[in-house]
């Protein structure tokens, strides 16, 4: 037996063991077990794995080892979200297909996720870039087409020039560059597909409520990227006897209305423009349209607008009032025009003041008068509203409540307009003009139209004899052989639609799949998919909390309306891990400075200036000098202590700091578990091993009922960080108290001992499942029979819990006088008695008369004596 711990040897061992026999498979469903769906979110495959990835997997890998062993049929995937830009980029860059980047990089972090000893189902693995997933995508977009919720639009998207491709509003950072390529974004109009994701703004809304398990954070987020706002739609007539629509939260502020604003894009505006401005009015629509939303929508920027030269009617008294484009109006919210009130909304306030229009203000706040020309902001508080005829005299809050009930009660009444609701919720512009995507199964036919293709022609396969220029449009619309076919119903000539799916469609689905992965028939039979999901936790980063849960939810939905699924939701429980951050050496450039050029790191400076650097922790970057490979830390210390420092350097949702000394305190801890139980195993005390079953608490000495007491208070906290909010932080630190009091015991030869070692070394398993497997090897036929990982969780016996003596404080008039040892089974009386006939009692209470004692069972007596 070797007494040294050594993780290269033991950790390539039971990886190639767990392998062979099959430890980490998904057992069969309807065994009767309940059963519990694990899953991280599914990474890219870049080609190495970053310490992110490390926590979010161990997270993930915990769980699902603790309810295996807990006896539920778990099933814990992983999988690969293949398509994306970056393949295509390495192929115009050093000419490798993106087909073969992508999968000798998946090669490359299938081993690295191996090297970690994560217990996956590797059965399961899906790569959303082969045709045996892509094909299920190209299905399920036929299910949404079949459905009216995939539809085609022109859209005014955000081009990319460099990428020369177009780019979600997501993609597009604050200052209007593109997130890759860094170019300014350009619009540009394209015919484009979209989901209508809008039609289930409501429904994604109000269920989550249906969500307790997930952090209010994620739910506020989302929430309020469905934006949902309710006022009413009004009516305005034009002089021309036109129709002008406005939505307005702020129904109850009509009377104020000085002014009208159209999005330049509205459809009225050519109508509605006077000879005399038609000039100013087309300049500024086309200055308008190269404007990306988050442009024309910045905060405090200074309003631009044009007049159209005509006048609208306020309908509720008769006003008229300018009508006017600018473009802090969106044309794809609400109806794309607006009443302006400048006295109460701030926009129109910056608006009216540069344009010299009107201000009128119909809300007073309480004991003060808002005169126009006073005003420097837009008032949005409560008050009294006032000039606004039937409205006068009534309270007006924020925004709801009396007044816009009033409003909107008045307007429905005289025909005028009527309460609606809108969300922020645009639809999803699903479409890429790129190749390494999903294609979309859509021909396009001069005769017929868009026809989808038909089902048992899928998957439409990407080509791979592509060429990458990097320039001009999608490789595929150049490939005239594959885009060139028959319409499937008219035989006529036809082109294949050549855009490709957004890869969120991918990942909006994969944790369907893993239920049934390998079913070449069908995404998923809807048995499989029912009996898994929806999945019990999902952990990953915070940087998905809108978009890809939001579209996970939406194709849930759908496909549960299609008949394909039987819940609502696909995630009942979700943690966002932390980031893991690491030490950053800066001056005050924000200049990062690798590590190994800073002469003292404990008082660092600039090696050319000299001056002194700034410290910090952040987010673990190459760009910033701080990453760790994860390789470096395995090749050191080994998977079970990089695990195990960080499950117990930071709770999960909390952001971690790596810190050499703390990788380096767990593996002296895992060496001390290493010993002790290897010491155990050598020693005569294993024959005690047997002797487990038949322990009996009442025959126990004082010192092994200690020891089981330290046992069994490790188990009970254990499960309960573990099944409560995932504290493994403190779950370690019980690991910890438990080795220590193992290490401390006197007699190294009882049953209480060896049932010690045997709970150790079981509630390690899920945390370290190398080192844990190495060590239930050694325990004897009996106990140590099979893996670690496929025995039961340890049971916690209460009556172990139970102290023999408690401390009891004794008190004098309230004031703590000194404690003593009793047994802690003593009742009321007894505790009184023991307190009495104390020395403390004695000395404090000598001569003196006792009125009142005050008993606290378990805790004190306190004498209340003059
Ligand atoms: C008059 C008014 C008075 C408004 C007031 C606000 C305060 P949310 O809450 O986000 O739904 N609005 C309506 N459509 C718009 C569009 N297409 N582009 C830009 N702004 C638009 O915001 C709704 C409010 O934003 C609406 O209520 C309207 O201004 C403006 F004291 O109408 B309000
Ligand atoms: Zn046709």
């Amino acid at each position: 037996m070797e007494l040294r711990y050594s993780p290269a040897e033991i950790e390539a061992k039971w990886q190639a063991y767990w392998a062979k026999n099959g430890v980490d498979k998904t057992p069969d469903a309807d065994d009767g077990a309940k059963k519990f769906y694990a899953l991280s979110m599914f990474p890219y495959p870049s080609g190495d794995l970053h310490m992110g990835h490390v926590r979010n997997y161990t997270i993930t890998d915990v769980i699902a080892r603790v309810r295996r062993m807990q006896g539920y049929r778990v099933l814990h995937p992983m999988g690969w979200d293949a398509f994306g830009l970056p393949a295509e980029n390495a192929a115009i860059k050093r000419g490798v297909p993106p087909a073969e980047w992508t999968l000798k990089n998946i090669a490359q972090m299938r081993e690295q996720l191996k090297s970690l000893g994560l217990s996956y189902d590797w059965d399961r693995e899906v790569a959303t870039c082969l045709p045996n997933y892509y094909h299920w995508t190209q299905w399920i977009f036929l299910q949404f087409f079949d459905a009216g919720l995939a539809y085609q639009k022109e859209a005014a998207v955000n081009w990319d020039p460099i990428d020369q491709t177009v780019l979600a509003n997501e993609q597009v950072d604050s200052e209007g560059r593109s997130w890759r390529s860094g170019a300014k974004v350009e619009r540009k109009l394209l015919r484009q597909w979209f989901f209508k994701i809008t039609a289930y703004a409501e429904q994604l809304l109000t269920d989550l409520d249906k969500l307790p398990g997930w952090p209010e954070r994620v739910k506020t987020m989302q929430a309020n990227w469905i934006g949902k706002s309710t006022g009413a739609q009004v009516t305005f007539k034009t002089e021309s006897d036109d129709e002008l629509v406005i939505y307005t939260t702020r129904p109850d502020t009509l009377w104020g209305a000085t002014f009208m604003v159209l999005s330049p894009e509205h459809p009225l505006m050519e109508k509605l423009t006077t000879k005399p401005q038609s000039k100013a009015v087309e300049a500024y629509q086309e200055a308008a349209a190269n404007l990306s939303t988050i442009d024309r929508t910045a905060e405090g920027r200074e309003k631009t607008g044009v007049w159209t030269g005509s006048y609208a009617i306020n309908p509720v008294n008769g006003e008229k009032i300018p009508i006017w484009t600018a473009d802090y109006v969106m044309m794809d919210y609400g109806t794309g025009a607006i009443m302006a009130v400048p006295a109460h909304d701030q926009r129109d306030f910056a608006f009216a003041r540069k344009f010299e229009l009107p201000i009128k203000a119909v809300i007073q706040p309480e004991g003060e008068s808002l005169g126009a020309e006073a005003m420097d902001v837009a008032y949005a508080g409560a008050g009294v509203m006032v000039h606004s005829g039937p409205l006068d005299g009534v309270m007006a809050g924020k925004g709801e409540g009396e007044s816009v009930e009033g409003a909107i009660a008045y307007l429905e009444k005289n025909n005028l307009g009527q309460g609606t609701t809108n969300y922020r919720l645009r639809d999803w512009l699903v479409s890429r003009q790129r190749y390494w995507g999903a294609p979309i199964p859509i021909i396009h036919c001069s005769h017929c139209g868009t026809v989808p293709v038909p089902t048992a022609d899928l998957p439409v396969k990407l080509p791979d004899d592509v060429e990458f220029t990097g320039k001009g449009a999608s490789p595929l619309s150049k490939m005239a052989d594959w885009v060139n076919v028959p319409c499937p119903n008219c035989q006529a000539d036809a082109k294949r639609e050549t855009d490709t799916m957004d890869t969120f469609l991918d990942s909006s689905w994969y944790f369907l799949r893993y239920a049934d992965a390998n079913n070449p028939e069908a995404a998923f039979t809807p048995d499989r998919v029912n009996d898994w999901l929806p999945v019990d936790q999902y952990v990953g980063g915070i940087e998905h909390a809108i978009l890809h849960l939001l579209y996970s939810r939406f194709f849930t939905k759908v496909l549960r309306d299609r008949g394909f699924l039987n819940f609502d939701e696909p995630f009942q429980r979700l943690l966002t891990q932390g980031m893991v951050q690491a030490i950053t050496y800066k001056n005050t450039e924000g200049q990062f400075f690798v590590p190994a050029d800073i002469a003292d790191l404990d008082s660092p400076t600039d090696p050319e200036t000299g001056d002194a650097l700034q410290v910090s922790y952040e987010k673990m970057s190459k760009s910033k000098f701080n990453g760790v490979p994860p390789a470096e830390v395995l090749a050191k210390y080994g998977a079970d202590t990089a695990r195990m420092f960080i499950l117990f350097k930071s709770p999960p949702e909390k952001d971690l700091e790596w810190d050499d000394a703390d990788v380096e305190g767990q593996y002296r801890f895992l060496n001390r578990v290493w010993r002790a139980v290897m010491e155990f195993a050598q020693s005569d005390g294993v024959s005690a091993l047997k002797a487990i079953d038949g322990i009996q608490q009442s025959d126990l000495s004082k010192a092994d009922k200690a020891l089981r007491r330290a046992t069994h208070t490790a188990i009970k906290e254990i499960t309960e960080d573990i099944e409560g909010d995932y504290q493994f932080n403190t779950a370690v630190s019980e690991l910890m108290k438990l080795s220590n009091a193992i290490n401390e015991a006197a007699d190294k030869t009882s049953p209480a001992f060896a049932e010690s070692i045997c709970t150790l070394v079981r509630l390690i398993a899920p945390f370290a499942p190398h080192i844990a497997e190495e060590l239930w090897s050694y325990l004897g036929s009996d106990p140590g029979e099979g893996s670690v990982h496929q025995q039961p969780w340890p049971q916690l016996d209460p009556a172990a819990l139970v102290a023999d003596e408690i401390t009891l404080v004794i008190q004098i008039m309230g004031k703590t006088r000194g404690t003593l040892q009793v047994p802690a089974g003593a009742d009321k009386a007894a505790l009184e008695t023991y307190a009495r006939e104390s020395e403390i009692a004695q000395r404090y209470l000598a001569g003196k008369e006792i009125k009142k004692v005050i008993v606290v069972p378990g805790k004190l007596v306190n004498f209340v004596a003059v």
